[in-house]
């Protein structure tokens, strides 16, 4: 008998447009995967609230569908894949209410990502601080083995599995515990602008050279990397390069898929100049391909939205199981 595939469930907020590196953290490791594992994504409407800021009710659907047509464009076969909005599946509120009754205050306050974007904030919602709850219940509702993220997230997905080691010890075993898949090279990708900063879509949105859209035309994907940071030590060996140049060096690395070896001699007695060329070339040869399908793909609404409506009926029925197996453990039903 074969063994079942692992479940792999991961999500992106629809919260503009999507930088490299959400595309090398997630996108493309969920593409590359999909014939290894039984795959779940999710549009993640419902993070993106979390910053009231960012609810714009007109763009926001919108954002949605473009968001959806990018997880195509980027190699996201609906046939392999259950594709679908967090939002139009009621479950995920509905355990995360009830696992936020278990999950003490004081692990959610020592989350980094709320943390940092807490500071500088005069009034910070509790959605902000209860999001890795609700991302828990995402994860934990499907049952999932897997969740292919950057390395930003890494930290959400260990609460989620601590949550879920929780309820299970307090109401016997009712979930299974997931694990983070992170890729070695590239997990984190750097700002452009300052390599000791994650590329954020948040700072992408206020600095113009911050970060690479998947959108970007050859032109600005050039002046983009020919303005990223560099220092005057001329270093190209992985190990030795100072953390802009690391960066470079990383995303060469990711799009042109050659090897560190062969990088470092195909960069030998070669100058800063040489290195950018290159990287832009490999960064426009891999993300043109993706923007001709996108401009296919986001004009037919209605095929968006059948698939959709194949990926909520999908899932829902995974979900409404684990849910009614929650309720039935706490007494609710
Ligand atoms: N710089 C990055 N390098 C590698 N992976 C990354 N991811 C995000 N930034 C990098 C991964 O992309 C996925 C998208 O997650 P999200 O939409 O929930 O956004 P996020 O993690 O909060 O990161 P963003 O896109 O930069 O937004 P802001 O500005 O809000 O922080 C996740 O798998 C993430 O790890």
């Amino acid at each position: 008998m074969t063994k079942p595939k692992l479940r792999v469930f991961s999500g992106i907020q629809p919260t503009g447009d999507l930088h490299i590196g959400n595309y090398i953290g997630a996108l493309k490791v969920w593409a590359k995967n999909q014939d290894l594992y039984d795959n779940i994504f999710c549009v993640v409407d419902l993070h993106a609230i979390t910053i009231p800021e960012a609810i714009k009710p007109v763009d926001f659907k919108k954002q949605i569908k473009q968001t959806v047509a990018l997880y195509l464009a980027c190699g996201l076969d609906p046939k392999k894949s259950a594709i679908f909005v967090q939002s139009t599946v009621p479950a995920h509120t509905e355990l995360a209410w009830i696992l936020n009754c278990i999950t003490p205050v004081s692990w959610l306050e020592k989350m980094t990502q709320y943390k940092s974007k807490a500071k500088n904030r005069q009034s910070v919602g509790a959605g902000l601080l209860n999001y890795p709850v609700l991302m828990a219940a995402d994860i934990l509702l499907y049952q999932t083995d897997l969740v292919p993220v950057g390395d930003d997230q890494k930290q959400h997905v260990e609460i989620a599995r601590d949550i879920a080691k929780r309820f299970n010890s307090i109401f016997g075993q009712t979930f299974r515990l997931p694990r983070s898949l992170i890729r070695q090279e590239g997990a984190r990708i750097m700002g452009l602008d300052d390599p000791t900063q994650k590329m954020s879509k948040s700072i992408a949105s206020q600095k113009a050279d911050h970060a690479i859209f998947l959108s970007d035309r050859p032109e600005i994907i050039r002046r983009k990397i020919a303005r990223a940071v560099t220092d005057n030590k001329n270093e190209l060996l992985f190990k030795k390069a100072s953390l802009g140049i690391k960066n470079l060096l990383t995303l060469y690395q990711i799009f042109s898929g050659k090897s560190q070896s062969v990088i470092e001699k195909l960069l030998t007695d070669k100058g800063y100049g040489f290195l950018k060329n290159e990287v832009s070339e490999a960064i426009i040869a891999e993300l043109s391909p993706i923007q001709e399908q996108y401009q296919k793909i986001v004009k037919d609404e209605k095929l968006l939205q059948e698939i959709l409506n194949r990926g909520t009926k999908k899932v829902e029925k995974i979900a409404l199981k684990t849910l009614s197996d929650v309720k039935k453990k706490i007494g609710l039903s």
